[in-house]
């Protein structure tokens, strides 16, 4: 769940992502690691895995195959071009080895893309070659001649250092920034474009022109005249002269929802589509420059603040949509404040995105969904750096406090309990990973071996082959877990009331299996990591059932003039 992860996996053209990655200016408040010589080398077995399998499948070349991914790249963001660099450069030894054979761990070895560090483990994601690996190695540096150190510079960290590709870093950067508009005053937070932090990932701003227009205010003189909330309700009803927003809205209780999370709640994903040879054609790339401008998250099918249908045909059906259908005044009324690697140590970083005004806006429910981070990092003992009980307490009561002196009155907040990330060792380790699909060659135990192995791993606590070590981090984020209701049952604040709710995956599994799927189906199958759309779906339907019966003020009542809403303004200017 930390930001490397973004990029690790995001291969076919792991290269063009980290190099976006790299040029993009929305990525700036992220921390760099030392790892990233590591990820380089993961984005090296991925690209390589693919070119390798896409000639399996289409019987044909790995030239043939490499040109046929570029090609069927799309033109936004330099993706084919910086493709097309990309073979220019590394394909012809690529197209050696691989006809001799080599695997793609031998491969990135030999271009060093990957490199054994003195005293650590040789790092790999497919089995072993049967002739000893040093021997291997020496072969495969014989097939591509000796000056192989000259000709590639080492890996660095950023990509965008490697001199051929400064060029091309920096047009990006110039044409992100020209198609982009920036937003970081307080007082405009909405946006009008969909990425890049815009309406994907809060309502859209209705008039973009207008400080005093958004979603969630009250509405001014009853938007008899023009819609400052954005909610697509305004005007004077020329029957009786009374504004609608009046008649349709008034004591109908609107609130808005708010989403302090992770990466899970800001749904991570990377597409199957990209990396499954079996499945990459021309129309598997469609969505990629949304997603990188996305940082490869998908809010807007999220199971919190999600509003699109997905594109896999699931019904999308957040809870903003159901706060939406039980009262249309909530149009728009949504945000998603979460970050890939949030935790609850780090949110203080970012929390004041988070918009709502205590005078001039309505309540909001605010879920807070720090799921895992707090138990998981990539060290190899990642024990010391989980956060204990004490650090947990003191910081959430901070964030409290600051959304004590942030909500309007009447608001509502409510805690998740952390999951316990056992069951994506015990769902998901013999398993094919879509890598190994083809060959069965790699399963999840492998993954999650080699990202440990390169420092890499999302969660080293979990996705570990070690038994005691999985205990151990259930064990802590159990613990956490009991920590926020503690915090929940024995505080109290003025403007808003607290609650907590069990991260109930087991539930979900469980409903799944009843519907007749597989638990392994609801985590998401590149990363093997995080919970997919399925389940981001299956856990918005469990809360609204937990608290509609639990604590029915949270949702606020059901308008009786929803019907009459639509009539009049139909789909209220879509989200
Ligand atoms: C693959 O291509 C080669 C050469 O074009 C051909 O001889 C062979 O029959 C093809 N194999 C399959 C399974 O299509
Ligand atoms: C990366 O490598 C380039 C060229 O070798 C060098 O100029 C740059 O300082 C390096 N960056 C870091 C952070 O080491
Ligand atoms: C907040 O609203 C409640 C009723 O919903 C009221 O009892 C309370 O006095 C209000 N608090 C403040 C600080 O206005
Ligand atoms: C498994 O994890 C535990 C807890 O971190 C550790 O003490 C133990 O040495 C590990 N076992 C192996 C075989 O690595
Ligand atoms: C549109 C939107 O809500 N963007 C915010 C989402 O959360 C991140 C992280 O807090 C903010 O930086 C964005 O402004």
């Amino acid at each position: 769940m930390k930001f490397p992860w973004k990029i690790l996996m995001a291969a076919p053209l792991f290269f063009l992502l980290a190099l976006h990655t790299s040029a993009s200016p929305a990525y700036n408040d992220q921390p760099t690691t030392s790892h990233s010589g590591s990820r380089v080398c993961v984005g090296c077995v991925v690209v390589v895995s693919v070119i390798e399998q896409l000639a399996q499948v289409r019987n044909s070349t790995a030239q043939a195959a490499m040109e046929r991914l570029c090609s069927y790249l799309p033109e936004k963001l330099f993706l084919k071009s910086t493709c097309y660099l990309v073979i220019h450069i590394f394909g012809s030894d690529i197209i050696k080895l691989l006809s001799a054979d080599m695997n793609a761990d031998v491969v990135c070895h030999t271009l060093e893309f990957c490199k054994q560090d003195a005293g650590r483990p040789l790092c790999h994601l497919y089995p072993p070659p049967k002739v000893a690996w040093e021997l291997t190695l020496k072969k495969a540096r014989h097939i591509v001649g000796k000056s192989q150190t000259l000709k590639y510079p080492r890996s660095n960290s950023s990509i965008c250092s490697l001199p051929f590709l400064a060029k091309i870093c920096q047009e990006i950067k110039s044409a992100i920034k020209k198609s982009v508009p920036f937003k970081d005053s307080d007082s405009d937070k909405y946006s009008v474009f969909p990425t890049l932090r815009g309406y994907h990932w809060r309502g859209r701003d209705c008039n973009d022109h207008s400080k005093t227009a958004y979603p969630g205010r009250r509405p001014d003189n009853w938007d008899a005249h023009q819609d400052s909330n954005c909610n697509g309700i305004w005007g004077i009803d020329p029957k009786d002269g009374i504004p609608y927003e009046k008649k349709f809205c008034e004591g109908s209780q609107p609130r808005g929802i708010i989403l302090l999370g992770d990466s899970a709640g800001a749904h991570f994903h990377i597409a199957p589509e990209w990396i499954t040879a079996l499945q990459i054609s021309l129309n598997s790339f469609l969505n990629l420059p949304t997603a990188v401008s996305n940082e490869l998250d998908w809010p807007q099918f999220s199971g919190i603040t999600g509003f699109l249908d997905s594109t896999s045909g699931i019904k999308e059906d957040s809870i903003y949509l159901r706060l939406r259908k039980r009262n249309h005044c909530n149009h728009r009324d949504y945000q998603n404040i979460s970050k890939n690697g949030a935790s609850s140590q780090n949110l203080e970083k970012f929390i004041e995105s988070l918009s709502r005004n205590q005078l001039l806006d309505y309540p909001a429910i605010v879920i807070y969904a720090m799921i895992g981070n707090d138990v998981c990092n990539g060290k190899m003992d990642p024990v010391p750096g989980m956060t204990t009980p004490e650090k947990l307490y003191s910081k959430v009561m901070e964030t409290l406090k600051y959304l004590n002196s942030h909500l309007p009155n009447g608001s509502h907040v409510i805690f998740y309990g952390l999951a316990d990330g056992a069951f994506l060792w015990d769902h998901l380790h013999n398993r094919y990973h879509p890598l190994g699909q083809l060959n069965k060659d790699v399963t999840y135990a492998q993954l999650y071996s080699f990202l440990s192995c390169l420092q890499l791993s999302p969660c080293q606590g979990w996705m570990s082959a070690n038994k005691t070590l999985r205990a151990l981090t259930s064990e802590r984020a159990e613990l956490l877990s009991r920590t926020l209701k503690t915090v929940a049952t024995r505080e109290k604040f003025t403007n808003f009331n607290l609650f907590y709710l069990d991260f109930a995956f087991q539930e979900i599994t469980e409903e799944w299996q009843r519907r007749g799927g597989q638990p392994w189906q609801l985590i998401e199958p590149i990363d093997g990591f995080h919970p997919n759309e399925v389940a981001s779906i299956l856990l918005a339907e469990h809360f609204w059932k937990k608290v509609q019966l639990q604590w029915p003020e949270v949702l606020g009542k059901e308008n009786p003039f929803n019907s009459q809403i639509e009539q009049v303004f139909g789909d209220q200017g879509g989200h």
